[in-house]
């Protein structure tokens, strides 16, 4: 593998323990859905990190000069102005090829496990036109118009590829001094969601290649898992493989609405109609329980405005507008920012018991689908109370050069817990979010990648260092400002995000600490004697003969089937060519294959990584496994760029796709 890093440029040169480990905090209290616990502040303001990246100032640098610092601040400002200057150019290109997903192929398992599915028949909700293009459907009066956006979207996403090169070459900052112009100011441009439903609609193809070997392999594994949750579980949250039974959290059939989108992009047709058949008769959200607002808008929002766009069936918009609205009471709190829970039922929206806090990761990690919503349904109130949120924790003080805390409180909307920085449980997909946002709203939105840019350069700072004895690069924590080696497999996300912003326009930099972090999330997995990542690791940062760099705490040594190392996996592989990524992503399904599957049906999370011989399964397939790990391992395996373009669609953070919005017409 070619992880062994010697020089590179955002590590401090010399950087290394100074003193002994620091202590390392409580493991989050919630592990599976990844949320854990908190921390004082100095308020930066935004351009300046951005500003740094631009002089390539190396981390762990001294406080710029007052005038090195301002033209800083001007080449992140041309910066800026050089990516959202390409968005007003793509509007002029002309058509490429759109994007396309595989026809939905026949599936070969037979149903009779599963008494009451029909034959299938065709549905009168699919409109088709032409045959073999699967569309949403539009109001009649609108199909001229529906057209013609669908075309300007496909000119953005061809124009986008070609524009790439041109435009990493402008925006490329490495070294750069860029001569200031004094009284420079970024725009300020804002996305505007329209008013009414949009009829853009993504073109999505049924004549995609037929799936190469690793695919079918893929396929195989999707359908064992979801051989164990038709038998034992149908309906329900989530499948308990080995007890060959379930466990329920919200009762809403989570692991089937997370993986409706993943049976549509593998073609398993006949497995999703049994699946949009229980959504029709069966889901019903008017139920007195609570839900907690982030998990089910990413898995359950998500993963229905994802089936509804690549479906072209309107109930699931009808679903998402449903629960999207009983949601709504968890944004009335004193601060506007919203409460974790909500009860669907009776509209009850509460803090967790033991506090009136929540997670920064969660209230900053539903906007996508908020946002999508509204444009979708023409309500607004869905993106602005999101959006609220976001214009809120922006202008917050106690970050600390863009990395914020892990707790916000819902009376007085400021961070509680102060001074803990991770890119882990309960901070990791606000950063993930920032970018994403920037990206779906066509990259107008300068404040959120201001906030991106300042955050990594606050990691590039403040987090990274270099493992002994490979010096693999890794995010540790910071907690009132001692330095802990600890990263979670969360942290993987953060590599496919990076490299995501790289293609978009930010610092080429930001792909070349991408590969770095990637090749540590692979030797988090390869270390392990099952190759699979242990939820945690804790980094050697000494010298000492016989250490392996990863090492793992007895209470850290689960495996929860995350999706965090493959999901960045598919972006490295996507955006630089290199087949090892593919080769990676291979073993990791062996080692899936070997360790977590039960032959009786799915996959089971393990408790041991480190033992071969007794994985000791925890008997529970989390629904991101079907949701997200087995989709990216499907589109890490394909050489298709336009399935599922990165130039046309924006992954939520449970790895459901949604379209990039296209200008309106005469933007
Ligand atoms: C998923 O629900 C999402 O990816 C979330 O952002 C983090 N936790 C799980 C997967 O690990």
């Amino acid at each position: 593998m070619g992880g062994v890093w010697t020089a590179l440029r955002w590590l401090p040169a010399g950087v290394g323990p100074a003193k002994p480990p620091a202590p390392l905090r409580a493991r989050p209290p919630d592990a599976a859905s990844g949320r854990g616990r908190p921390g004082r502040l100095r308020r930066c303001h935004v351009s300046d990190a951005a500003a740094g990246a631009a002089s390539g100032l190396h981390l762990g640098d001294a406080e710029p000069r007052p005038e090195l610092r301002r033209q800083q601040k001007l080449a992140a400002a041309l910066v800026l102005e050089a990516v959202n200057g390409r968005s007003a150019e793509e509007r002029k290109m002309r058509p490429a090829d759109p994007p396309v997903l595989p026809a939905p192929q026949k599936a070969d398992a037979n149903p009779e496990n599963f008494p009451g599915v029909l034959p299938q028949k065709p549905k009168r909700h699919f409109r088709r036109r032409p045959p073999n293009l699967q569309i949403r459907a539009p109001g009649k009066d609108s199909e001229d118009r529906r057209q013609d956006d669908t075309q300007r979207r496909d000119e953005a996403v061809g124009d986008a590829r070609r524009e790439e090169n041109t435009q990493r070459t402008v925006v490329s900052w490495r070294g750069a001094v860029i001569e200031p112009q004094p009284g420079t100011e970024l725009p300020s441009r804002k996305a505007e969601a329209p008013h009414k439903p949009s009829s853009q609609a993504p073109r999505i193809q049924n004549q995609a290649a037929s799936p190469n070997e690793r695919q079918r392999a893929v396929i195989d594994a999707f359908r064992h898992a979801w051989a164990g949750y038709r038998k034992f579980a149908w309906g329900h949250d989530e499948l308990k493989p080995v007890s060959r039974s379930f466990s329920e959290w919200f009762g809403l059939g989570l692991t089937l609405i997370d993986a409706l989108d993943t049976m549509w992009i593998l073609g398993l047709r006949k497995e999703f109609e049994e699946a949009r058949k229980w959504v029709s008769k069966k889901l019903r959200f008017q139920k007195d329980v609570d839900v907690n607002l982030f998990e089910s808008t990413i898995r359950i929002l998500g993963g229905l405005l994802s089936a509804y766009h690549l479906s072209g069936d309107d109930l699931f918009l009808k679903k998402a507008e449903d629960f999207g609205n009983r949601l709504m009471p968890a944004f009335q709190t004193p601060s506007k920012i919203p409460y974790s829970d909500v009860n669907i039922g009776t509209g009850a929206a509460h803090p967790p018991r033991w506090t009136s806090d929540s997670t920064v990761a969660e209230v900053t990690s539903i906007q996508l689908e908020f946002r999508e919503l509204s444009r979708l349904t023409g309500s607004r109130k869905f993106q602005e109370a999101a959006e609220e949120v976001t214009r809120r924790v922006h202008s917050l003080s106690g970050k600390k050069d863009g990395l914020v805390p892990m707790f916000i409180n819902t009376h007085s909307g400021l961070f509680t817990h102060m001074g803990v920085f991770t890119l882990g449980a309960r901070a990791d997909s606000y950063y993930e979010y920032l970018l994403k946002q920037w990206i779906q709203g066509g990259k107008k939105e300068t404040q959120l990648v201001e906030d991106y840019l300042e955050a990594i350069e606050g990691i590039k700072r403040h987090l990274l260092r270099r493992s002994e004895p490979r010096k693999l690069t890794f995010v540790g924590e910071l907690a009132h400002g001692r330095f802990s080696a600890k990263m979670d497999h969360l942290v993987c996300f953060l590599p496919g995000t990076l490299a995501l912003g790289a293609h978009h326009g930010l610092p080429a930099d930001h792909m070349e600490l991408a590969r770095a972090l990637m090749d540590t999330c692979y030797q988090m997995n390869r270390q392990m004697e099952t190759g699979l990542s242990p939820e945690i690791v804790h980094f050697n940062l000494y010298p000492q003969s016989g250490q392996k760099d990863v090492q793992v705490k007895p209470a850290d040594r689960h495996n929860l089937l995350r999706p965090e190392t493959v999901e960045s996996l598919f972006y490295l592989y996507r955006l630089t060519g290199d087949p090892k990524y593919q080769d990676w992503g291979w073993q990791i399904l062996q080692s899936f294959n070997a360790y977590a599957r039960v032959p009786s049906g799915g996959y089971s999370s393990i408790s041991n990584v480190q033992d071969p011989l007794n994985p000791q399964p925890r008997d529970k397939m989390e629904s991101f496994f079907v949701g997200e790990t087995l989709k990216y391992l499907y589109l890490l395996f394909s050489d298709d760029p336009d399935l599922l373009s990165l130039d046309a669609y924006v992954f939520n953070t449970e790895a459901h796709p949604l379209p990039i919005w296209v200008p309106p017409r005469g933007a």
